[in-house]
């Protein structure tokens, strides 16, 4: 399997963010991207490419142009404040206050252009998310062009990310942008199969009202764990996309055989909605040792999982999104790769 990757993740760097009282250092950073780019060569998974360059167009098909638009001017703005360290949101139009107003200021459009705190800024911000989103396309195309599968060694990651929000480290949906660029390739149906520990909320957001794209994700239930606001099992699509979203969300201390058990009923929806592609959010934050999840799969479940979705015979595209037990990123993440080709 090939992999594409961009070094231009690695400007991303020295976050901070809010975490149980303390600001701290982020946990998204980017010795997750270095460390599965080792594994990818230690395991000698295939060859790792550079992305092609692309320009927004593919973005602005699930985003809105004015929020792409926002995105590289963020740091400029935030430099011409006068200040440094992280850009990060602290106020947002929530029920009751104006929501159709954007401001001038660059404080008030942080707000206004996210759901949470947790999508920092810093001078290398926006070409890493630039780099993410074209190893996305640049890896679907090979897939695309006849490949059985690729890997998108995606950093930052993007399921959090919706129409016009960013949050949860996630800033523009790389998943949901190959799920559209497929569909504009051609092909008639898509799944997205989100795995990351945390509800896709922005994936579900994006393809809600949607019959072309089916969005099946596991996680964590809402209701006692980030993302909070969305991912509830009633959550099944509306007028169109009526029956095209699927959530299963799960306890705190869920281990495989209850995990991989959801997963084999999101497969069989998957299998009835049939197909030309999946795209896999391909999180491994699900991990025993995840310092901010609550799961308990292990080390050796991750080739499992690799090895059911590869038993759909389908043309599948990896998007990385999150994990954050770096020591352990590159085994499991990889090891959902390998366990896809045995
Ligand atoms: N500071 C992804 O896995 N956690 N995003 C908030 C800890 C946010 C996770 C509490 C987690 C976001 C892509
Ligand atoms: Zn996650």
């Amino acid at each position: 399997m090939k992999t594409v990757f961009s070094p231009l993740h690695a400007g991303h760097a020295d976050t901070m963010e809010l975490n149980s009282g303390e600001i701290v250092p982020g946990f998204e950073k980017p010795a997750r991207a270095e460390i599965i780019k080792a594994r990818v060569e230690s395991e000698r998974l295939g060859p790792i490419l550079p992305p092609e360059i692309h320009d927004l167009a593919a973005a602005k098909k699930v985003h809105t142009s004015a929020y792409i638009d926002f995105l590289p001017t963020v740091w400029p703005q935030w430099e011409a404040s006068g200040r440094g360290g992280s850009a990060i949101p602290f106020t947002w139009p929530t029920r009751g206050l104006r929501g159709d107003v954007v401001p001038d200021n660059i404080d008030a459009q942080l707000g206004f252009y996210s759901f949470d705190a947790g999508a920092p800024f810093v001078k290398g911000t926006w070409h890493a998310i630039k780099s993410s989103y074209d190893v996305a396309l640049t890896a679907a195309a090979l897939v695309k062009a006849g490949e059985r599968t690729a890997f998108a060694l995606c950093r930052p990651p993007g399921h959090h990310a919706g129409a016009a929000f960013m949050g949860g480290y996630c800033y523009i949906n790389n998943a949901a942008v190959v799920a559209q660029w497929f569909r504009d390739q051609g092909a008639a149906r898509v799944s997205i199969l989100d795995v990351d520990y945390h509800h896709g909320n922005g994936t579900q957001e994006i393809f809600y009202q949607r019959r072309d794209v089916q969005v099946l994700n596991l996680h964590a239930d809402p209701m006692v764990e980030y993302p909070f606001f969305l991912g509830h099992a009633d959550e099944r699509g509306h007028g169109e996309g009526e029956g095209f979203n699927h959530n299963y969300p799960m306890p705190f201390g869920t281990a495989f055989d209850e995990w991989s058990a959801a997963l084999e009923d999101a497969c069989g929806k998957l299998v009835a909605y049939a197909p030309d592609i999946v795209v896999v959010s391909l999180g491994v934050d699900t991990f025993e040792k995840d310092p901010i999840s609550q799961f308990k799969l292990k080390s050796p479940d991750y080739p499992k999982v690799g090895a059911r979705i590869a038993a759909l015979n389908l043309p599948t595209l990896f998007v990385m999104e999150g994990g954050y037990a770096v020591d352990e990123i590159g085994v499991n993440a990889v090891g959902v790769l390998t366990g896809f080709e045995d």
